[in-house]
């Protein structure tokens, strides 16, 4: 049997990789880094992953890194899950979501956490932080547009891109940004309450100490 571990952080983009392997229902252990104590920074963890940042899955011994090709890799392994679709146009259109949440939603919320990676002006970093939260709120409208329809992110099922949009929605209603998610994005916000019924999900987002959607 495969020895699995998920490093991750509470709230963190890991969340997409806990949910999905929690959904898969293979075996693994979860192993919670403080980030703000600096753990993804400590010897130990970066022989584990040398870039310092969650989430990683370590499979006998193997180190996967990369929240979206982690959930693709997990899915895959338990076909009968239906988490990654079969169809072609629908694997592209999961694809498609994970590109774009990852290039963007992601990136753009980084500049409102992390200024500092983007300029060395620590006067410039209020603007970047403000014009980012700005960003963010025009990426969640079109989100909000791609989900109006009232189902899962691709085909009919519950699959890795509704996981990882669950990233993104929880930030957006963080102390970062406090978007009132379900009076400016219905839609998505439907869409996490319908995420948030699934036993699988509720269970990690007990084990990472997060409210479920209201
Ligand atoms: N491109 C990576 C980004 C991973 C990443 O930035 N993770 C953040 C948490 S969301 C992290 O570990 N931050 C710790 C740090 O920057 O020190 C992915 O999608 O997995």
């Amino acid at each position: 049997m495969t020895a699995r571990t998920l490093y991750y952080a509470t709230g963190a983009c890991s969340l997409a990789a806990h949910i999905v392997l929690e959904e898969s229902g293979l075996p693994y252990e979860g192993n919670a880094l403080d980030l703000a104590r600096g753990d993804q920074r400590s010897g130990q963890y970066l022989a584990i992953n040398d870039r310092g940042r969650v989430p990683a899955l370590v499979e006998d011994g193997w180190v996967l890194t990369e929240c979206a090709a982690i959930i693709r890799h997990v899915a895959r392994q338990v076909p009968e899950k239906g988490l990654w679709p079969t169809d072609l146009r629908e694997m592209a259109i999961a694809d498609e979501w994970l590109g774009w949440l990852a290039c963007n939603h992601h990136v753009t919320y980084a500049h409102v956490r992390r200024p500092e990676r983007y300029t060395g002006d620590e006067e410039a970093f209020d603007g970047i932080r403000a014009k980012a939260a700005d960003t963010y709120g025009d990426l969640c409208t079109m989100t909000e547009v791609r989900l109006s329809h009232g189902g899962w992110a691709v085909g009919d099922r519950f699959g890795v891109a509704d996981a990882y949009l669950m990233v993104f929605w929880v930030w957006g209603r963080g102390p970062s940004l406090k978007f009132d998610m379900a009076g400016r994005f219905p839609a998505w916000t439907a869409h996490a309450r319908r995420v948030c019924a699934r036993p699988a999900v509720q269970a990690v987002f007990a084990r990472e100490g997060l409210a479920l959607p209201a």
